[in-house]
C-alpha cells in the first residue's frame, strides 16, 4: 500500500485551490514546490489546509546548515508538515533541516536519486547509495527515488529499510504506478493528474494504490 501525493505545480491560485479540493477525497498528501509557492507565496499553505490533508514542501534545500535551519523554520512556520531537501549537501546540512523538521513535529525527506534522465549523470557510482545511507544516519524521515528508474528503488530500499521512500516520476516522465506502488511508501503524481481533463477523476485512477 503506498500514499498518493499530488504534486501540485501549477501556477494560478485558484486553479490550485480548486484542485486540491476536488482530488482530496483521492490523495493522502499535497506537495507544494516552487512553482506554486513563487507565483502565490507561501500563505499557500494555509489555503491548502482547508483539505487537511499533509503539505510537503519540496524546495529541495540545498545551502549550509545555518541557512537550511532559516529556510526550514519559515516552512515549518508556514504549516507544512514535511520538508524536501537534498542529500549532496553534507550530513551537516541535512541534519539541520531533520533538526527544524522535528522540532515543529514535521517530517523532512532527502532527495536521494532523481528521476530525470539526468538524474543519474552525476549521482552514479554509489552515490545515491551514500546519500540515502547518510540520510537515515542524519535521522531523516525517508527518501525520495525515482519511480523511473524501479530497479533503483529497490537497491535504495536497502539502504533506508523500513524508513519511507517517496517516489516522484510517474506518468509524465515514463514511471509505471503498479510497478512502483508495491516498493515505495508514496507515489507522487503531478502533470498526470492537475493537466487531466478532470484531475478528480485522474487522482481516483490511481488511487488504487493506496488500498494494495
Ligand atoms: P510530474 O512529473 O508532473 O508527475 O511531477 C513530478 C513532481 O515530483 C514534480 O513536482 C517534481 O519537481 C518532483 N520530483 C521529480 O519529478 N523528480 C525527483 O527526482 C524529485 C522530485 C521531488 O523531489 O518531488
Amino acid at each position: 500500500m503506498a500514499e498518493l501525493i499530488l504534486a501540485l505545480d501549477v501556477l494560478d491560485r485558484q486553479r490550485a485551490l480548486e484542485i486540491a479540493r476536488e482530488c482530496a477525497p483521492y490523495i493522502d498528501a499535497i506537495k507544494v514546490g516552487y512553482p506554486l509557492v513563487l507565483s502565490c507565496g507561501l500563505s499557500i499553505a494555509r489555503e491548502l489546509s482547508v483539505t487537511r490533508l499533509p503539505l510537503i514542501a519540496d524546495f529541495k534545500v540545498a545551502d549550509i546548515p545555518n541557512t537550511n535551519t532559516l529556510i526550514c523554520n519559515q516552512i515549518f512556520g508556514a504549516g507544512f508538515s514535511a520538508v524536501i531537501c537534498q542529500g549532496f549537501t553534507g550530513m551537516d546540512s541535512v541534519k539541520a533541516c531533520v533538526t527544524s523538521a522535528h522540532a515543529h513535529n514535521g517530517e523532512c525527506y532527502v532527495v536521494a536519486e532523481m528521476s530525470h534522465p539526468g538524474g543519474n549523470e552525476f549521482f552514479s557510482g554509489g552515490v545515491a547509495e551514500q546519500i540515502a545511507g547518510n540520510a537515515m544516519i542524519a535521522g531523516a524521515d525517508g527518501i525520495i527515488a525515482p519511480a523511473t528508474r524501479p530497479d533503483r528503488v529497490k537497491i535504495l530500499r536497502g539502504f533506508v529499510g523500513e524508513k519511507k521512500i517517496l517516489s516522484p516520476g510517474i506518468g509524465t516522465q515514463g514511471g509505471d504506478a503498479d510497478a512502483v506502488a508495491a516498493l515505495v511508501d508514496g507515489i507522487i503524481v503531478g502533470r498526470s493528474i492537475y493537466d487531466a481533463p478532470d484531475p478528480a477523476v485522474a487522482a481516483k485512477g490511481y488511487s488504487h494504490v493506496r488500498h494494495r
